[in-house]
C-alpha cells in the first residue's frame, strides 16, 4: 500500500472501559503500513513513579482534575505523532477525554465547576487551534453490564471498586457524542460495531469494519 498523501487516514477506536478497543487495534496488526496508537495506560500508571489512574479512583475528587489533565496531554501526543503510513489507528482520543470522562465528572460533581471550565479552555484551545485528524470513528458498541462483567474478569488492579452504575453513566455520553450527536463536535463518520459478543466470534464482527478501514489506504 502507498500513502496518497503526507495525511494518513485517521481512525479513532472508541467504546465503553472493557469494550475490547485493544483487542480491536490488535486485529489489525495484521496488515502491512497500519500504524496502532494503543492507549497510554501505562504512562498514567506510571508517572515519574507516580500511578494517576490509581490516585484518580481512589481519590477522585483530589486526583480527577490531574489525572484527566495529563489523559489531554499523552492524547495530544497520539493526535500529533508523525504517521509514515497512509492508516492511522488510534484508541480514543481528546474528544472521548472531553466528552464522556471529564463531561461526566462535571455532570456528577467530582470536580468543581471552576476545574471543568479549566479542562474545557484547555480542550477548546486545542480543538480551534491545533489540527487534529479525524476520518472516521468505529464505535465498539456495548451493553453496561456485559462490559462490567469483562472488567470484573480482567481484574485490573485501580478498576475493582468501578460500580455498574458509572459504566452505565458512561455508556450513555458515548451514545450522547457518537449517536445522538448532542455535542457540536464529532469530528468524523462514526461506524457502529456490536462489540458485545465474546471473543471467540468478534474477529467476524471486526471483519466488517476492515474495508472501510483498509480501502482508504490504497
Ligand atoms: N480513563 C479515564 N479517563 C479517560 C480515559 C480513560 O478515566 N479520559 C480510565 C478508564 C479506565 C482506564 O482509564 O479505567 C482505561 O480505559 P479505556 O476504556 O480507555 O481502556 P480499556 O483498557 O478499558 O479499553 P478496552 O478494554 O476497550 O481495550
Amino acid at each position: 500500500m502507498a500513502a496518497t498523501n503526507n495525511k494518513p487516514f485517521t481512525v479513532f477506536v472508541e467504546g465503553n472501559i472493557g469494550s475490547g478497543k485493544t483487542t480491536f487495534l490488535e486485529h489489525f496488526r495484521r496488515f502491512e503500513d497500519i500504524t496502532l496508537l494503543t492507549e497510554p495506560v501505562e504512562e498514567w500508571r506510571n508517572l515519574g513513579g507516580w500511578n494517576l489512574l490509581d490516585l484518580m479512583y481512589k481519590d477522585p475528587a483530589k486526583w480527577a482534575m490531574t489525572f484527566q489533565a495529563y489523559v489531554s496531554l499523552t492524547m495530544l501526543d497520539m493526535h500529533r505523532r508523525p504517521t509514515a503510513t497512509p492508516v492511522k489507528l488510534m484508541e480514543r482520543s481528546i474528544y472521548s477525554a472531553r466528552y464522556c470522562f471529564v463531561e461526566h465528572m462535571k455532570n456528577n460533581g467530582t470536580i468543581h465547576p471552576a476545574q471543568f471550565a479549566v479542562l474545557d479552555e484547555w480542550f477548546r484551545f486545542i480543538h480551534h487551534h491545533i489540527p487534529i485528524e479525524a476520518d472516521l470513528i468505529v464505535y465498539l458498541k456495548t451493553t453496561p453490564s456485559i462490559v462490567h462483567e469483562r472488567i470484573k474478569k480482567r481484574a485490573r488492579s485501580e478498576e475493582q471498586c468501578v460500580p455498574l452504575s458509572y459504566i452505565e453513566d458512561l455508556h450513555k455520553l458515548h451514545e450522547d457524542w457518537l449517536i445522538n450527536r448532542t455535542h457540536a463536535e464529532c469530528p468524523a463518520p462514526v461506524l457502529v460495531i456490536d462489540a458485545d459478543l465474546d471473543l471467540s466470534q468478534i474477529t467476524e464482527e471486526y471483519k466488517k469494519s476492515e474495508h472501510q478501514i483498509l480501502r482508504k489506504a490504497v
